[in-house]
């Protein structure tokens, strides 16, 4: 497979110009489980694990691959591979994870332990928020998942599935227009195939997509569908739930015909944000042009004279849940900064005492 239908470009080929001489070979992350890495490159799909000098420098997760990164690999087998390096990634989602000192929720953000970003999926240019219609669309849910894409650089587009299940669709769609203006929302049914045309102009040689959305949603479904007849197995990476339901349990990349590459991703149970705060002004963006509106600059939109967002909910024009969740998603932004301050002193001074051991 060529690596331009994989998503090779010129970014990835100049950050390559360091290992082109010296036997490397560049291959795309296509899945990963617990250090084992199936690697796609010009020279066809390797098992793959990391170099020893990879594992001893990486140090927090984001250090590792994810799917969707590119790397560069020595071939040591007609099947097997040693990662040595991961190319910059272009664009990546994260999202918060504890990974110790106990799990705290507190107004459901996850405080106190240790925290760091669980990387998604990379080099993604489209990104598909799947929402069910049936009982499981959440308004809040699909807010979050805009900040995330945004925060990552990928286009976000917005997908009701099970349409078929739901008679009051315009009532769903017409909820969505109000949060996001800018964003493209489609309602389709994969068992009833409606508007499933809409992927066409989407799977383009060279592009990245990638579905994500609660569990259940119906990702892989529609990836399936997407795949129709083309031999891949695009259920590979899924554990039944004994309920006959297929459940994704990691990210998995798959190669359309059209030249896209598509990642399915396993259902994210709680999403924790990890981004910038200043990400919100493009997520909220019309709080922010209020805000810009309220008479004081400090204002806490709160009690305070001249204020222009309260002045928005009491005639109507913002309602009082958008204000929420504008306000939960800042207040869980807030938290991460201060996290991120504690854990990466932390993990300076765990350098520090791991060099002084190694002397
Ligand atoms: N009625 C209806 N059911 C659907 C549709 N699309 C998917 N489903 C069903 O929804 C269920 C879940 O679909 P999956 O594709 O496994 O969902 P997923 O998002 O991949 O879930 P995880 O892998 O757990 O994250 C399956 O039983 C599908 O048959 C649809 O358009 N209409
Ligand atoms: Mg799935
Ligand atoms: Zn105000």
């Amino acid at each position: 497979m060529s690596l331009e239908k994989l998503g090779w470009n010129t970014y990835f080929q100049d950050n390559f110009i360091p290992y082109s001489n010296n036997g490397f070979v560049a291959a795309r992350v296509i899945t990963q489980y617990k250090g084992n890495y199936i690697v796609r490159s010009e020279k066809g799909d390797f098992n793959s694990k990391l170099s020893g000098k990879f594992m001893y420098n990486a140090d927090i997760k984001k250090d590792y691959p994810a799917v969707g990164d590119w790397v560069a690999i020595k071939i040591i087998s007609d099947t097997e591979a040693i990662i040595y390096a991961i190319l910059p990634r272009k664009s990546y989602f994260a999202r918060k994870l504890a990974i110790s000192g106990g799990r705290k929720i507190k107004n459901g953000i996850i405080v106190g332990g240790n925290i760091e970003e669980q990387i998604i999926g990379s080099n993604i240019d489209t990104a598909f928020i799947v929402s069910g219609l049936d009982n499981n669309f959440n308004i809040c849910r699909i807010e979050r998942y805009i900040t995330l894409v945004r925060s990552s650089g990928a286009n976000p587009i917005i997908l009701l599935n099970k349409c078929d299940l739901c008679n009051n669709i315009s009532h769903y769609l017409n909820e969505i227009y109000s949060i996001a203006t800018d964003i493209d929302v489609y309602s389709i049914s994969v068992l009833k195939n409606i508007n499933m045309d809409i992927f066409d102009k989407f799977l383009c040689s060279g592009k990245t997509v990638v579905f994500l959305g609660s569990s259940g949603v119906g990702k892989s479904t529609i990836v399936n569908f997407l795949f129709g007849d083309e031999k891949q197995k695009t259920n590979a990476a899924s554990s039944s739930n004994g309920k006959g339901r297929h459940t994704t349990t990691s990210s998995q990349l798959v190669s359309h015909s059209s030249g896209c590459s598509v990642i399915d991703t396993p259902g994210i149970r709680e999403l924790q944000l990890w981004a910038d705060e200043g990400i919100l002004s493009e997520s909220f963006q019309e709080i922010y042009s209020l805000i810009d509106k309220c008479k004081y600059s400090n204002c806490n939109h709160d009690k305070e004279a001249g204020c222009a967002v309260k002045d928005a909910i009491e005639d109507g024009t913002l309602t009082i849940e958008r204000f929420n969740s504008y306000k939960s998603q800042l207040k869980e932004l807030k938290i991460l900064q201060d996290n991120k301050k504690s854990y990466s002193n932390n993990r300076i001074y765990n350098h520090h005492k791991r060099n002084m051991k190694r002397g």
